[in-house]
């Protein structure tokens, strides 16, 4: 889990879900989530069984729901803290698919990986109007301490720009997720392309 993480936003999006999640994944996004908060259940699940299939090659989590997650065979969900629990999501879907969670504090953050998350989002990092209960920023120094006390991948989200990405990754986001950055640009792959040119390549041996 590096690189550029993808969070659908339809009321954001320019061209719409499907036609932003098939930009991500030919950008070469690894990791996309279905977040839809509004609708019919009906609805979300059609939406999330076509974007499961754009994304039949790379990660597809869901967020919030673990009924809309295992009806259409995504590989995990994301959890903020008013959701299911970790315990609660892990005996309904198994013990494979991932699971990820937010927290805004390192209280949360050792909790979660106490539990058994997969990954941690951290949020949110900077002002943002795109999630209007985010809550008050928690800065790059506090991504940095939680990267300093927790070993799981870290993902950044919230305000983060391409002007303000370095300092997100050089704080220890193993990803960042920016939504308004990329979903409001025609260009949905071409920004996305731009943020994954911000981690430095990894250095394999002998090179
Ligand atoms: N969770 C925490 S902040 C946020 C979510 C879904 C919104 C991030 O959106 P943006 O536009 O990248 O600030
Ligand atoms: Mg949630």
């Amino acid at each position: 889990m590096r690189g550029y993480y993808f969070i659908t936003d339809a009321a954001l999006s320019r061209a719409g879900n499907a036609s932003d999640v098939a930009a991500a994944a030919a950008a070469g996004v690894r990791v996309v989530q279905y977040r839809q908060k509004q609708g019919r259940t009906c609805d979300l699940v059609a939406e999330a069984r076509q974007l499961r299939q754009l994304c039949r090659h790379i990660r597809f989590l869901v967020n919030d729901r673990v009924d809309l997650a295992l009806e259409v065979g995504a590989d995990g969900v994301h959890l903020g803290q008013e959701d299911l629990s970790y315990y609660e999501a892990r005996s309904l879907l198994g013990p494979d698919k991932i699971i990820g969670v937010t927290v805004h504090n390192v209280a949360e953050a050792l909790a979660a990986q106490a539990a058994g998350a997969d990954y941690l989002g951290v949020s949110p990092i900077f002002a943002t109007a795109t999630k209007a209960d985010a809550g008050a920023p928690a800065g790059v120094a506090l991504l940095a301490e939680i990267r300093r006390r927790v070993t799981l991948p870290l993902v950044a989200i919230g305000g983060i720009t391409l002007a303000n990405a370095p300092a997100v990754i050089a704080a220890g986001a193993d990803s960042v997720c920016a939504i308004s950055a990329v979903v409001t640009h025609s260009d949905v792959g071409g920004e996305i392309k731009k943020f994954q040119g911000l981690f430095p390549p990894r250095r394999s041996w002998g090179k």
